[in-house]
């Protein structure tokens, strides 16, 4: 309850303070008040690798718009997803936290789960909300299924999209979710698959299931048009688009207009209408006259499944580098400089005290937030560095299993999916530690030769360990 009380009391809070705001302005500066705060456009890839675009190696697949991004803004080749797998990756980014100090950690969600994003929870859009801005999630949720876990309570103004992965399906038995609706005419006697067919995947609108099984063929260009509109339809005040595509996770679909066009087969196709999706994004926001006032994020939720993941060690549910380190592309006109890369070690918690800063306020104060402002990163002041003295990588299911600080890595544990469980002849985990500086593929494990390296990153970790235990809230329940 005090967490509660916490939560109301803050975004009351920021919601008393930008009105009093505005209405100590007469009425012909509101809009003037509004323009000063930026736009937000988070696009999220689902299971990109880190070499799957034009501008991080990818030579069969075609990304132009994205490079074009890339080109005109900041590419970052530190920048870590918080776990290899969809879930966690997207409560963090609507929290700014690790998943486990908001009891997401555990693998993902599926359509039956009960449990979800604590409502409790301060996400992204509440905040924004607060300030004002006009929110809307188009795209795979995967934060919770029942009513109350949906974006629409969570400081979406709008949703739609498929609540969860598209190799899912609605349970026959929805009673558990009741609080969702169906289309008029849809029944979960009649709805074709009824659960037991897979790979029939619920299309929403707000908290009603509109359409199932949802073509997923058009989807991405769906998601784009809907994206395009709420664009066009908000240019005059601050909003925030939260987008996070549902391919390239598998089973990949394609429209016919993108079919066969890459040369990288159906995966490449994929990609490259996530590309031409990016492009009309951008010129959506040309059109409204919105490039100087809008900061765009390109990233991935986790590595590569299917595609690439380039140099990088390892993939999706690993937490080897290509497992959890994703690209990411920043783009503002005027703000963030063009053409820059950035090195320094980021992440998708640092988005949440990033863009809350940005809009004038800051991260909740009133409990433990991950995530870091790095704006002297993405304005590329002189000499900025990580505000991160380490980064914990935990694997598909939560254990802590590895640690970055400055260029040193070290593994404790194993970095596969339990799915791979270590046969009985297999030798026990060895502790790894690599210099990713000079072996960024992981390869050289170098813990012999440096036993201070190993003990210093230990002890981070130790301590990260009882912090994080001691601090931990708990996920929603149903
Ligand atoms: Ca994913």
């Amino acid at each position: 309850m005090a967490a509660m009380l916490n939560r109301r009391s803050f975004l009351k809070s920021l919601a008393a303070g930008a009105a009093a705001w505005m209405f100590a302005r007469p009425q012909w500066a509101r809009a003037a008040a509004n323009d000063a705060k930026p736009n937000f456009v988070v696009i999220l890839a689902d299971d990109q690798g880190y070499g799957d675009l034009g501008c991080y190696g990818a030579t069969k697949i075609k990304t132009p718009n994205i490079d074009r991004m890339a080109a005109e803004g900041m590419k970052f080749t530190d920048f870590y997803a918080s776990t290899p797998v969809c879930t966690p990756t997207r409560s963090s980014l609507m929290t700014g936290c690790y998943p486990r100090r908001i009891g997401l950690e555990k693998h993902v969600l599926f359509p039956n789960s009960v449990i979800g994003l604590n409502p409790d929870e301060i996400t992204i859009a509440e905040l924004l909300k607060a300030l004002g801005y006009a929110t809307a999630c188009i795209g795979k949720w995967h934060l919770g299924f029942q009513a109350k876990f949906l974006p629409t309570r969570q400081g979406f103004d709008s949703y739609f999209g498929i609540p969860f992965s598209n190799d899912m399906s609605l349970p026959a038995d929805m009673t558990f979710a009741k609080d969702v609706k169906l289309a008029e005419g849809m029944t979960v006697e009649n709805l074709k698959g009824g659960g037991k067919a897979g790979n029939t995947v619920p299309l929403m609108r707000g908290q009603e299931v509109i359409e199932y099984p949802v073509d997923q063929a058009t989807l991405t260009e769906r998601y784009t048009a809907e994206a395009c509109r709420f664009i066009a339809a908000n240019k005059d005040k601050p909003f925030f688009l939260y987008l996070p595509h549902t391919m390239p996770h598998y089973p990949l679909h394609i429209s016919e207009k993108f079919k066969g066009k890459s040369q990288a087969g159906l995966f490449g196709d994929v990609i490259e209408c996530l590309d031409w999706s990016t492009g009309q994004i951008l010129q959506a926001l040309k059109e409204s006259g919105l490039d100087d006032r809008t900061l765009v994020i390109y990233t991935s939720d986790n590595g590569a499944a299917a595609g690439s993941s380039g140099p990088l060690r390892g993939k999706k549910g690993s937490t080897w580098e290509g497992g959890v380190r994703e690209p990411c592309i920043m783009r503002w006109p005027g703000k963030v400089p063009a053409g820059a890369i950035c090195k320094e070690l980021a992440t998708i918690m640092d988005v949440l005290p990033t863009l809350a800063k940005l809009a004038g306020t800051g991260a909740p104060a009133d409990r433990v937030i991950d995530g870091k402002d790095i704006r002297p990163l993405i304005t590329g002041l002189d000499g900025a560095k990580t505000p991160h003295e380490a980064f914990f990588y935990h694997s598909a299911h939560g254990k802590l299993a590895a640690v970055r600080s400055g260029n040193w890595k070290l593994h404790i544990a194993s970095q596969d999916l339990p799915s791979k469980k270590k046969g009985k002849n297999d030798p026990p985990f060895e502790t790894q530690l690599y210099d990713l500086q000079a072996d960024l593929g992981e390869k050289n494990n170098v813990a012999a030769e440096h036993p201070d390296v190993v003990k210093r990153l230990t002890g981070l970790m130790e301590k990260f360990d009882a912090e994080i235990k001691a601090n931990s809230r708990p996920v929603g329940k149903i």
